[in-house]
């Protein structure tokens, strides 16, 4: 599914994250930047040892923010590695995840890509309600591409067909105006 945002695209799509071909994809990481399960050892697997080393020497990253480097051998270019919140069922949760889009979004505006694919942060080790998590990560991203055209195209990379059916049932909420093909 695809929608238009200004001058830029945002995607729905099922798949898996590190085969996209994108300038930058991003690792739902936690505060040491270690890898771990989930998608961040998934990345982690594919792009080899390197990433694992430099993300030792940026040394960590606080919830809410993000860090860049490099793909390695991945076919995107760039990781950016965002710290989603683990879920506590507080008001700061929603606070913390979409900063932690934004943090990305950022990161990759001023880093000049131009093309982005997100996973469903926090929704799984992190256990963020889906139904909860889906509309904060869309609006965020909306948000921010209003100010930021630069960056042509969000695709959000959704492993499992209840993802994919949330964040869809999400964008249709907050009324996200499907792409004319
Ligand atoms: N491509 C896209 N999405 C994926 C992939 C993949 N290859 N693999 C899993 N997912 P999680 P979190 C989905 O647990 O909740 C790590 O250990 C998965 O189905 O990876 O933010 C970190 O180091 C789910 O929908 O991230 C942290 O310690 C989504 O990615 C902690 O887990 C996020 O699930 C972060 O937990």
């Amino acid at each position: 599914m695809r929608f238009t945002i200004g001058n830029s695209t945002l995607e729905l799509i099922r798949g898996n994250i590190v085969e996209q071909d994108v300038d930058v994809i991003v690792n739902a990481a936690n505060e040491t930047l270690a890898p771990g399960g989930g998608v961040s050892g998934a990345i982690h697997r594919a792009a080899g040892p390197e990433l694992a080393e430099e993300c030792a020497r940026i040394g960590g990253c606080p919830t809410g923010e993000a860090r860049i480097t490099a793909g390695y051998r991945l076919k995107a270019r760039h990781v950016i590695h965002a710290v989603g919140p683990r879920y506590s069922g507080s008001p700061r949760d929603a606070e913390l995840l979409a900063s932690a889009y934004r943090s990305s979004l950022l990161l990759a505006a001023r880093h000049g890509l131009q093309s982005i694919a997100f996973p469903s942060i926090s929704t799984g080790i992190y256990g963020y309600p889906l139904d909860e998590a889906a509309p904060i990560a869309l609006a965020t991203c909306r948000d921010v591409l209003q100010s930021h055209p630069e960056i042509a195209l969000v695709r959000f990379v959704l492993f499992d067909e209840e993802t994919f059916r949330s964040y869809e049932r999400a964008a249709q909420r907050i009324g996200l105006a499907p792409a004319r093909e």
